[in-house]
C-alpha cells in the first residue's frame, strides 16, 4: 500500500538526499551551468504568478513585534519562502505551489471551532483580522526533507483563538482542517494524499504561546502558496505539522491522525518534533541545509525552542513518540 502511494511522489522526495543532489547537479550540468554555482540559485525557480515583491501584497496592521521571534540568523528572503513550497494541494514540486495557487479564492474565508467546546463557533476571516491584535514573529521553519528558512510571520497565538470557544474538560487534542475544494486546489483531484489534509496537536502543545496562526509574512498578508489565508506555525515541530489554509478546528479527546501519518505512519510520527537524534527512516535529521547556503549546518534540538518546549515532553522517550 505504502509502495504504492509513494509512486506517485516525486523522485526527489524517495530518493536519499545525495542522489537528489547528484540529480541537481546533473540538472545544472544539462542546463550549462558552471557546477560552482551554488544550488540556491538553481533551486529558486520562474513563477508566472508569483508575487514578485511582498510589496505586490497587501500590508497588515502590526500592532508589535513579539519577543518570541529568533533575531540571531538572517532571514530567508521574500523571493525564496514564496517560491520554494510544500503545498501538495497545488502538486508534488516546489515551485508548483507558486505557479498554481492563484487559483485559490480566500475570501469569503472562515474557521468553524468545534468539538468538546462549550461554544462552537465560526469565525469569519476578516473578524478574525480584527480581533486578534497582530505580531510579527520570526521563526525557523524545519522540513523535515532536510532544508530550513527563518520567516517573519505575521499572526497571533492560537490560544487566543481556541479560548473564545471554551474548551472542556474532554478536549485533549485539537485537529485542524484545510479547505477541500478541487476546482481551485489542482492537486486534489490527484489521489497522492487522502484529503483535506489534516494535522493535530495535544492540547497543551496547541495552547503553548509559540504556537501561532499566521496570517501574513514579510509585513504583507500570506501568499496564497504559504497558506493564505490563515495557517498554523508550530516552530518546534517538523514543517508538515503547520497546516495551510484551514477552514476546520475540532477540539477531541481521542489523538488524532494526521495525513502524513495515515499515509505513513512508520515515517511521520503523530509528534514530529525536529529533534536531530530520532532520524526519519529515509533522512538523517542531524543536519539541515538553510535555504540560500551552502553548507550544511547542525539541526537544533527542538529546533532551537528547547528551553521553551522541553518540558512538554518530561518522561517521554522521543524516539517511541516521534
Ligand atoms: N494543507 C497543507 N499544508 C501544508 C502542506 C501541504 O502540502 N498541504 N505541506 C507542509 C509542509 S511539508 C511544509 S514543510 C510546510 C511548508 O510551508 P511553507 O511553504 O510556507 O514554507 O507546509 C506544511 N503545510
Ligand atoms: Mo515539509
Amino acid at each position: 500500500m505504502l509502495i504504492k502511494q509513494l509512486k506517485d511522489i516525486p523522485s526527489h522526495e524517495i530518493t536519499d538526499e545525495r542522489l537528489y543532489k547528484s540529480r541537481r547537479q546533473f540538472m545544472q550540468t544539462a542546463l550549462g551551468i558552471g557546477m560552482s554555482f551554488a544550488t540556491s540559485s538553481l533551486i529558486l525557480p520562474n513563477t508566472a504568478h508569483a508575487e514578485k515583491d511582498a510589496k505586490d501584497l497587501p500590508a497588515l496592521n502590526i500592532a508589535s513585534k513579539s519577543p518570541l521571534s529568533t533575531t540571531e540568523e538572517d532571514l530567508t528572503p521574500f523571493e525564496s519562502v514564496s517560491s520554494y513550497n510544500n503545498f501538495y494541494e497545488f502538486g508534488m514540486d516546489k515551485d508548483d505551489p507558486a505557479r498554481n495557487a492563484h487559483t485559490l479564492t480566500t475570501r469569503p474565508w472562515s474557521i468553524n471551532i468545534s468539538g468538546e467546546v462549550a461554544k462552537p463557533i465560526t469565525l469569519d476571516i476578516e473578524d478574525i483580522l480584527k480581533l486578534f491584535p497582530l505580531e510579527e514573529r520570526i521563526y525557523r521553519l524545519r522540513c523535515v526533507e532536510g532544508w530550513s528558512m527563518v520567516i517573519p510571520w505575521i499572526g497571533f497565538s492560537l490560544n487566543a483563538l481556541l479560548k473564545r470557544a471554551e474548551p472542556t474538560g474532554n478536549a485533549k487534542f485539537v485537529e485542524f482542517e484545510t479547505l477541500l475544494r478541487p476546482e481551485e486546489m489542482q492537486g486534489q483531484k490527484s489521489s497522492v494524499l487522502a484529503w483535506p489534509y489534516k494535522e493535530g496537536l495535544r492540547l497543551d502543545e496547541a495552547m503553548h504561546p509559540l504556537t501561532i496562526l499566521s496570517v501574513g509574512l514579510y509585513g504583507r498578508v500570506l501568499p496564497n502558496q504559504n497558506g493564505a489565508p490563515i495557517r498554523l506555525v508550530v516552530p518546534w515541530k517538523y514543517g508538515f505539522k503547520s497546516i495551510k489554509s484551514i477552514v476546520k478546528i475540532r477540539l477531541v479527546e481521542k489523538q488524532p491522525m494526521g495525513t502524513w501519518e495515515q499515509t505513513a505512519a512508520n515515517e511521520y510520527g503523530f509528534y514530529s518534533n525536529v529533534n536531530p537524534n530520532v532520524s526519519h527512516p529515509r533522512w538523517s535529521q542531524a543536519r539541515e541545509r538553510r535555504i540560500g547556503d551552502f553548507f550544511k549546518r547542525d539541526t537544533l534540538m527542538f529546533n532551537g525552542y528547547a528551553e521553551q518546549v522541553a518540558s512538554l515532553y518530561t518522561g517521554m522517550d522521543l524516539k517511541q513518540y516521534f
